[in-house]
């Protein structure tokens, strides 16, 4: 099969996956609700999802265990919660104060701002009670509650203070300033990569890895993440509002320093492609990690 056919399958298992954990539309809180499910059904590239399935597969192979997607399953639709919650706070005006996200009018827009805040709050709760659903799927004896409880406390650290909203911390705090490019490695390593490490070290620990595996993904998402952050600053110039499904020159207008605004285009791409190649230094370590090789080389060239 192609790539591309692969990927798409892929993406079609996610969202029926991420589909089937997501709250009904009823009761008297319905309005939540269905703020929660328009955020997260509005689209994206399932990036975080489809790197953990990956990690999953790749450990897996390693340490000789069955494969059950199932298992990894509650950890995949809870990601992609955690994620969407930061988007929809982070489009809120108190924030980047965006109109439009994934090609759709923002969470607040649609649904007012303080059911922006709300839908926010109830992605990042409930992605932890479905988190939490995992532990229902095995019998506890083995070593499922351990691996579970891993998987549990790697994603809430590194979505909290001392990583994606560290991150954004130090981030809104130094808007419209110049900051320095320690800061800058800060600020991306923690808003970006962690979330993105997340996704590899969750795979990796349901797939009950070593040390040095869970090390690996660790590794991994943090070369892949600078990447697609440093990409993310170069679309936010070159690309256009349709393409990205957002306005662009965004950065610009909120006085952001990023990569592009301190070293120019050209050198912006060329730090892109050598974290990327920092990330498949280590990704080729492991047999059968074509697919995953092929994504991150993709994030590289992505138009959106
Ligand atoms: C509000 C606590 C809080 C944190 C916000 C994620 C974030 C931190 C801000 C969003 C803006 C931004 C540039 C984040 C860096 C990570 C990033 C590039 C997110 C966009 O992720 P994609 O491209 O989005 O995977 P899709 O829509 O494809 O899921």
């Amino acid at each position: 099969m192609q790539y591309s056919e692969e990927l798409e399958d892929k993406v079609k298992y996610i969202n029926n996956v991420i589909e089937r954990f997501l709250p009904e539309e009823k009761g008297p809180q319905k309005t939540v609700i269905e703020a929660l499910n328009y955020s997260i059904l509005a689209g994206g590239k399932r990036i975080r999802p489809l790197l953990m399935l990956e990690m999953y597969g790749i450990v897996c192979r390693a340490t000789g265990r069955e494969k059950r997607e199932d298992e990894l399953e509650p950890f995949m639709a809870s990601l992609e919660m955690i994620h969407t919650y930061s988007l929809v706070h982070d489009d809120l005006p108190e924030m980047d104060n965006d109109d439009l996200r994934r090609g759709k009018p923002t969470t607040h827009k649609k649904y007012g701002q303080a059911m922006g805040v709300l839908a926010g709050d109830a992605l990042l709760n409930y992605s932890v009670e479905t988190a939490t659903r995992a532990l229902q799927l095995k019998d506890p004896a083995d070593d499922w509650y351990k691996r579970v409880l891993t998987a549990i406390t790697v994603l809430y650290k590194k979505a909290g203070i001392y990583g994606m909203i560290g991150g954004q911390t130090v981030d809104v705090e130094k808007n419209g300033m110049m900051v320095s490019d320690e800061e800058l490695v800060f600020v991306y390593r923690n808003k970006t990569c962690e979330l993105i490490s997340a996704a590899l070290v969750t795979g990796a620990v349901i797939a009950g890895g070593t040390g040095e595996m869970i090390e690996d993904a660790d590794r991994i998402g943090e070369y892949t993440g600078l990447a697609f952050q440093i990409t993310d600053d170069i679309l936010d110039v070159i690309s256009d509002e349709k393409t990205l499904g957002k306005p662009i020159g965004s950065d610009e207008k909120n006085g952001k320093t990023t990569y592009v605004s301190v070293h120019g285009i050209a050198k912006a791409k060329e730090k892109a492609a050598e974290y990327t190649e920092k990330a498949l230094e280590i990704i080729d370590k492991y047999k059968g990690s074509g697919f995953l090789r092929k994504t991150v080389e993709n994030l590289l060239d992505r138009k959106y």
